[in-house]
Formats: C-alpha cells, sequence, structure tokens
C-alpha cells in the first residue's frame, strides 16, 4: 500500500501557527507525506502583527517544481495556500499543469481576505486572478469574503439564509471546480460551519459546530489541512467537513481557554492525536513510474 503524497505550497509564517507551520503537522498526523513548497517566508503572518519580515520566493517555485519533474514524483494532491505576491498566480496554475493527473486533487485554498477585508498585501486585482486560479483547481474552499471578493460582488454579514450560501456555491462552481467548500457559514447565531457543493453530483452538503465568539487567527490553514486529510481518506463531502469543523472548533475553544494572544494561532496540535484517529493512514492509487 503506497502512502498518499501531498505538495503543499504556502509561506512560511516562522511564527503565529499558519500556513506551513499548521499543514505540515497536520497533513502528518493522518500519515500523509507531504512535501513543501514555501512561497515566502515571513517573520509572522500579516494579520495584526506590524514590522514583519518578508523574503518573497517567486524565483523559486518553477525550479523547484522542474526539479521534482526531473525525478518523475506524483502526487496525489497540490495543495496551495497563501502566495508571496500576484505574479505566483500564474506561476502556480503552471505549476497545476505539470503535476495534474487524471485522479489527482487540485486543491486550492484562496487565502487574500477575511471578515470582509483583504490581508494587507493584497488588492481587488489579486481577487481576479485568484478566481482565474480556482478555474482551473478541483476543489476550492474559500472563506464568504474570499467568495464574494472573487465573484465581484459585496460582502454582507451574516446571518445568511440557505438560498444566498447555495447560490454562492453554485457561482464559485461556475468558475471552473468541481467542488466547492465555504467556510465561515451560518444561519443563525448559535452555529458556525461550513457549506459544500458538488457540481458534478449537484449534492449540497453542511458541517456545523456551536458558535465561538472571537476571531482567531488561522483557523483557514487548520480547516482546510483536516478538510484534505479527510477527502484523502476517502470521507465523503459531509464528513470531511465535518471532521474539519471539529477539529477547528475545538482547537479554538483551547485557545479560548487558555485566553492566549489571537494572533498567536489556534492550539491545533492537542487535537493531532484525536484527528489521526478518525483517519488513519489510507493507500494512494498515485499512478508513478
Ligand atoms: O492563514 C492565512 C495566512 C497565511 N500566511 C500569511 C498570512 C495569512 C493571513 O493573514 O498573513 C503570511
Amino acid at each position: 500500500m503506497k502512502q498518499k503524497r501531498v505538495a503543499a505550497v504556502h509561506d512560511i509564517s516562522c511564527f503565529g501557527r499558519c500556513s506551513l507551520t499548521a499543514v505540515l503537522p497536520i497533513l502528518s498526523a493522518t500519515g500523509i507525506e507531504t512535501s513543501v513548497i514555501p512561497t515566502a517566508i515571513l517573520s509572522t503572518h500579516t494579520g495584526g502583527f506590524t514590522g514583519f519580515t518578508l523574503r518573497d520566493l517567486t524565483d523559486d517555485i518553477l525550479p523547484v517544481a522542474r526539479h521534482w519533474k526531473s525525478l518523475t514524483l506524483g502526487f496525489d494532491a497540490i495543495y496551495t495556500g497563501y502566495l508571496g505576491s500576484a505574479e505566483q498566480i500564474d506561476i502556480v496554475t503552471e505549476l497545476f499543469g505539470m503535476f495534474r493527473t487524471w485522479d489527482n486533487l487540485i486543491y486550492v485554498d484562496p487565502v487574500m481576505a477575511d471578515n470582509g477585508v483583504m490581508y494587507p498585501a493584497f488588492d481587488k486585482a489579486f481577487a481576479v486572478g485568484m478566481a482565474r486560479m480556482c478555474a482551473k483547481a478541483d476543489v476550492v474552499i474559500p472563506n464568504i469574503t474570499e467568495a464574494v471578493f472573487m465573484l465581484g460582488e459585496e460582502y454582507a454579514e451574516g446571518p445568511y439564509t440557505r438560498d444566498y450560501i447555495e447560490g454562492l456555491l453554485r457561482r464559485l462552481a461556475g468558475l471552473g471546480p468541481r467542488k466547492v467548500f465555504l467556510t465561515g457559514v451560518y444561519f443563525n447565531e448559535k452555529e458556525l460551519g461550513a457549506a459544500a457543493y458538488d457540481r458534478v453530483s449537484g449534492e449540497y452538503s453542511c458541517a456545523f459546530s456551536d458558535r465561538i465568539e472571537g476571531y482567531y487567527h488561522g483557523t483557514g490553514d487548520v480547516f482546510g489541512s483536516a478538510l484534505l486529510a479527510a477527502l484523502l481518506g476517502g470521507k465523503s463531502d459531509r464528513e470531511a467537513a465535518q471532521i474539519a469543523v471539529d477539529f477547528t472548533i475545538g482547537s479554538l475553544l483551547r485557545s479560548k481557554e487558555e485566553a492566549h494572544d489571537v494572533r498567536f494561532g489556534v492550539n491545533f496540535e492537542y487535537g493531532l492525536r484525536r484527528l489521526a484517529d478518525l483517519l488513519p493512514p489510507q493507500g494512494s492509487t498515485r499512478a508513478e513510474p
């Protein structure tokens, strides 16, 4: 039985438990071999810290990918997140072409915004580019802000109606990806979670947990990594979304109890053992010479 292998294309935020410092441990804990292409190295993430350093690694992405290609490496999924520059949109899209196979997953988290505002490094043109990149993906996992920015729509605060969320999901799938998982969905003040749509089967699904007050950084990467692990582990969209929502909310609750600085990310580490139990190692069907 071949182990699953993922290529994770995210930045390294040296402090702050997001991007690769969250993606790597979460995927590894579920038995997935994880290779990385760092898009940038920052001293911290950009959510609330000032004075952070940033080394842009745009020029290193294709050389790494070409070397991998020369080794005939294959991946069960390419998981992309925070990009270090707008130029990387076309570069990462080229990477998809290099590693796409008939049965692997191009899995895109269009990281750029939250709570109705763009992260410091990005603008509306970036959202247009990201929509183009999502068109080449199999699965996309935006939050509501990223979703409306990619669609050129206005951001609205929740609670949302089921009709609005299903419309958003369909319009996002209309960009090109087969599956969309939308995060930050709530129909009432008590519950928060994710909604999913599969364009081919036409199926909608939802997964909720109790809503926790307060905003914590890095939850998107924690959710995205657990969701990918569950999908590669053969779970249905609904089951995978529930596993990822529960893992994220559990991490958030621990951090709330510890009352630490919300910029420091969430305590996902204490949830890894349980996640690993839920997602035992799966064999790969990855074709590799
Ligand atoms: O978690 C998303 C993320 C990743 N990397 C960097 C960020 C952010 C969100 O702000 O700033 C550098």
